[in-house]
């Protein structure tokens, strides 16, 4: 069927019900932004909507979108989801001037960049926001390179397209030379609210997982689209049956997953010539999915992490954690088309766009990779004995094994509301409360491990991996440790550190210039991608003085790991999980320097 005009779908598509396919896959053309996005014969500059230079107005406002085939409003910035690409160059200094043509405050943080403390944009600690009808403008030096990405830090606005991504060019060039770059935005999106969907997790943790919800929606999809397609579609989707230990909170029951704005059905595609080197600088967006990435066929050499040069490896796959952002160099020789492949942590659907010569090729997408089924060591309960038992670490949680489990003391059902520490059975302090519902008896390091979900045998990305071009800037040691355990009481939907939530706790105070070392405990069976705002991270992974420096750092269930920072910029700094609902629901601290 010809679509000569976009919008066109709304009418045509409005009144069709939502086939599961149709919601897993979107739907080919998103109204009013694939127009934006049309190929004009031969391979010209990235067709991608960039704004360059070092003057910027930006406006924040609703935007038609129709991801699933229903017209619904998102937030886009210039009339885009996602946002326009900003291209800096290190050393400029850059104005930005935000006008907020919404009905609500509004603000921009600017993820992963070194700058004065007002102008990070969070609302509440660096600033007032941005009030409706009003314009802000930001203002401040460039001191690094790479690729970032900048979202609202107000309410549930980024998770309805509030965001997009910056790539600052380095003054001395780059280390490794490429012919082409594209940006590779990766985001969630959901036609319901946000609000709905953690007020659904708050009432019921696993409300977004299967098992309770398979067998009704099976039959109702068979009714619609007939039994060869569902069951396409089911094998598809793979292993149905979830249990409240699956790796995300929030699945594919609810979320479309976008390559730049862009459903499975729509194939956001990239050209390039055979033989050309060509930087994908991918971007994980989203509000709550981690995804795992490969582009089956083409060998993939990382350079960048988070921004910063890294020595290269070429991997087949990668991780990305919310937030991230990872930079490599693909370098497709075939006169053919090549799938970029993208699944959430828990396969429960797909992101996909196309890396091709010529417009319209594609290749086959491929199955879907195993889900993640959680160990003991996952969980931060491997006693390094043989038998390598397997359990999901929900039963473990709940109590089958209580000599390895790390139960929380006072953790469970109407434990006193105070959070605090206790002895664990090991004789170490674990927090309790009823923020706590688990805590892990012998956290290890597991920078080595990609995480579950792998098959044997492929190349994966790990932490371990990441050594930074350059020497870190701060030789000292650090002074002093700051533990942090990252707590969940899942049953309650609630996170925090050390058992309390943002509220019930004092900020972390830094002395100016001080270097210390936080080491980060996950007591809880998911990954929380911890963000610290305003000051590199430097990951501890055995690689010295060459330690990547990362703006977030994804802790594995179970999980224990360390990164020096330096308190270099006073002000009060943001520090979380970026996973948007954990943040909401207590995982918050400030850091202060002063
Ligand atoms: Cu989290």
């Amino acid at each position: 069927m010809t679509r000569a005009n976009p919008l066109s779908d709304y009418e045509e598509t409005a009144a069709t019900p939502l086939s599961r396919r149709r919601f897993v896959e979107g739907v080919a053309a998103i109204g009013g932004i694939a127009a934006l996005r049309p190929w004009r014969g031969a391979i010209a500059a990235p067709r991608q909507p960039v704004l360059s230079g070092t003057e910027f107005q930006l406006e924040i406002g609703p935007v038609p979108i129709n991801v699933t085939g229903r017209p619904m409003i998102g937030i886009g910035i210039n009339g885009l989801v996602p946002g326009p690409i900003l291209r800096w160059r290190e050393g400029d200094t850059v104005t930005l001037a935000v006008t907020n043509r919404l009905s609500e405050p509004t603000s921009i943080h600017w993820h992963g960049l070194l700058l004065p403390n007002p102008m990070d944009g969070v609302p509440g600690l660096t600033f007032r926001g941005i009030a409706p009808g009003e314009t802000f403008v930001y203002r401040f030096p460039v001191v690094q390179s790479g690729t970032y990405w900048y979202h609202s830090h107000s309410g549930f606005q980024e998770p309805k397209g509030h965001y997009g991504a910056i790539v600052i060019e380095p003054k001395g060039g780059y280390p490794q030379a490429f012919d082409r770059d594209y940006v590779v935005f990766l985001s969630d999106w959901s036609d319901e609210e946000p609000e709905t969907i953690i007020s659904n997790l708050k009432f019921q943790a696993d409300y977004y997982n299967f098992d309770q919800r398979t067998v009704g929606t099976f039959f109702a999809d068979v009714g619609r689209d007939g039994l060869k397609a569902t069951l396409a579609d089911r094998a598809m989707w793979g292993e149905m049956r979830m249990s409240p230990t699956d790796s995300l909170d929030v699945t594919g029951a609810t979320y479309t997953y976008l390559i730049n704005g862009q459903p499975p059905a729509a194939n956001w595609t990239a050209l390039f010539h055979p033989g050309e080197r060509v930087r994908l600088r991918f971007v994980n967006g989203s509000a709550m999915t981690i995804f795992d990435v490969r582009i089956p066929d083409l060998p993939m050499t990382i350079v960048q992490a988070d921004g910063i040069d890294v020595e290269p490896v070429t991997v087949e796959q990668f991780r990305i954690s919310v937030a991230e952002t990872y930079d490599f160099i693909v370098q497709p020789r075939d006169d053919r088309a090549f799938t970029i492949f993208v699944q959430p942590q828990d396969r429960t659907g797909f992101a996909r766009g196309t890396l091709a010569p010529l417009p319209g090729m594609t290749a086959p997408v491929p199955p879907m990779d195993p889900r993640p089924v959680r160990t003991m060591a996952d969980m931060g309960m491997d006693h390094g004995g043989p038998g390598g038992t397997s359990s999901t670490g929900r039963a473990a949680a709940s109590g089958t094994d209580h000599a390895a489990m790390g139960h929380a003391a006072m953790g469970h059902g109407a434990a006193p509301a105070m959070a605090g520490m206790v002895a664990g059975t090991s004789g170490q302090q674990v927090p309790s409360g009823v923020g706590v519902d688990n805590f892990a008896m012998s956290p290890t390091e597991r920078l080595n491990s990609p995480g579950e979900g792998f098959p044997p045998g492929r190349r994966v990305l790990t932490y371990a991996d990441l050594r930074a071009l350059k020497r870190g800037a701060d030789p000292r040691p650090p002074s002093r440790e700051i533990i942090l355990r990252l707590t969940g009481n899942m049953e309650r939907f609630m996170w925090g550190f050390d058992g309390k939530k943002f509220s019930e706790a004092a900020p972390i105070e830094l002395a100016r210039n001080e270097r210390v070392r936080f080491v980060l405990i996950n007591d809880t069976m998911m990954d929380h991608p911890i963000h610290l705002h305003g000051m590199f991270s430097e990951l501890e992974n055995g690689h010295g003085e060459y330690r990547p420096l990362k703006h977030t750092i994804n802790v594995k269930g179970g999980e224990r790991l360390s990164f020096l920072v330096t308190a270099e910029f006073p002000g009060r700094w943001a520090f979380h999980c970026h996973l948007l609902f954990h943040m909401e629901a207590g995982m918050f601290r400030e850091v202060r320097v002063a």
